[in-house]
């Protein structure tokens, strides 16, 4: 119990007597101004019994004193948006209340998760109505982070989709204000989003062009931070594969039914196979897959046309990586009937002519597949041979000619000359 003790002394002055009379009282101090104020009486009596005059002291017992706050930790504080605040508080001391803490009023206003400067005020009163003087804390929310932004990867890839749409997000403990991509480190351009804390956005890119092409996407929060680039590359390819089929490096016609396609094709997202048939559509043929990404297909393969003699037509189909196919590309040619004795026509050991201007031909073998032997004379018609020699009377023969008739198609027929000047 605290008491606030006072002492008081008068003097007192009689005819007789002189008395000096102390009064001692105590007033209260522990509840300053709610009992004030106090009056102190002084009285006092002679010895024959006159009372003096009562004197009287008022006491007023006050408090004006303020507390004193003294702020916990920095009268700055810096932090990470996001990241929370915990305040660290404050003390207040009063004279007479002595620790008076707990009667802070704070105000604290700090949202960690809305960048901006925020000030908190602490104040306290004691009982007797004194107000400390107002201190504060000044917080900064701050975002110093990057965003973080992701690029779904647009599939298929490749796509035949040459203007694809794309999706994706970004994560920020801040509003993030804005979203941009760029096609192949072109011009930069806006995306569709809401301006908000991880947010998602779109957008459809303009035309690509066949091929590979390279998107990126980039973000900034509202303090000003650039994301690192999100990336995603897709082979784009809208149109079909070119080409050509040639045999036997353009030959018209041959006599051997093993010959060789000379392919070619271009596809600037890749050829990734060819399909050959004897005809004109090889879509029923089996796949012949090549390396995969080939934009540029020069390839000599081994084909064997039809069994049989006369015009083949062969057809050729190539493929993309995104399985589109091209027309067909034909070639034309003749297969001539192929000779047992690799090429030479026909085997005539001799033609003479006898001193009647008869012409004998001796030696002729016929081969396999020969319809027919005639021998020219200069005059129509031809005149056939058979039995592998021949008897011609003629005139002026000047030459003899067999030939060897493949089919029925004079088209066909090969010819192996033997002159006779006379
Ligand atoms: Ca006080
Ligand atoms: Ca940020
Ligand atoms: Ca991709
Ligand atoms: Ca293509």
């Amino acid at each position: 119990m605290m008491c606030l003790e006072r002492s008081w002394s008068i003097s007192v002055t009689g005819p007789k007597l002189l008395l000096l009379i102390t009064i001692q009282r105590t007033v209260p101090a522990r509840l300053p101004g709610r009992k004030a104020p106090y009056t102190v009486t002084y009285d006092v009596t002679d010895q024959n019994g006159n009372a003096a005059i009562q004197v009287t002291r008022t006491v007023n017992v006050v408090d004006t004193t303020k507390p004193v706050i003294t702020l916990l930790g920095d009268a700055t504080v810096t932090v990470e948006v996001g990241s929370g605040y915990s305040d660290a508080g404050a003390t207040a001391s009063d004279n007479f209340y002595g620790d008076i803490s707990a009667s802070i009023i704070v105000v604290n206003p700090v949202d960690a998760d809305v960048v901006g400067p925020y000030t908190v005020t602490y104040d306290v009163t004691d009982q007797n109505g004194n107000a400390a003087i107002q201190v504060t804390r000044t917080v900064n929310v701050v975002d110093t982070t990057k965003p973080v932004i992701t690029l779904d990867e647009y599939l298929p890839d490749p796509t035949v989709n040459n203007t694809p749409t794309y999706s994706g997000s970004v994560a920020d403990a801040s509003n993030i204000v804005i979203i941009q991509f760029r096609v192949n480190s072109g011009t930069w351009t806006d995306a569709t989003f809401t301006v908000s804390i991880n947010p998602t956005y779109t957008f459809t890119t303009s035309i690509l062009t066949d091929g590979l092409n390279t998107i990126e996407v980039q973000a900034q929060d509202q303090s000003g931070n650039w994301s690192d680039l999100g990336t995603d590359s897709v082979t784009v390819d809208a149109n079909a594969p070119t080409g050509s089929l040639i045999i036997n490096s353009g030959a018209a016609s041959t006599t051997n039914a093993n010959v060789t396609l000379n392919l070619s094709a271009i596809d600037i997202a890749g050829i990734t196979g060819y399909r050959v048939a004897n005809g004109a559509d090889a879509s029923g043929a089996a796949i012949v897959p090549v390396t995969t990404g080939t934009t540029n297909l020069i390839l000599d393969v081994p084909w064997t046309l039809s069994p049989g003699i006369g015009g083949r037509t062969v057809a050729v189909q190539y493929c993309d990586v995104v399985g589109d196919w091209s027309i067909n590309y034909t070639y034309y040619i003749n297969l001539n009937k192929p000779s047992s004795a690799d090429g030479d026509i026909i085997s005539v050991s001799g033609i003479t002519e006898d001193s009647a201007s008869a012409i004998t031909v001796s030696g002729l073998t016929e081969q396999s597949g020969i319809i027919q032997v005639l021998a020219f004379t200069g005059h129509n018609p031809f005149i056939p041979i058979s039995g592998g020699s021949a008897i011609i009377a003629g005139l002026a023969i000047l030459m003899i000619s067999i030939r060897r008739r493949r089919s029925k198609n004079r088209g066909d027929d090969s010819v192996q000359n033997n002159t006779i000047m006379k």
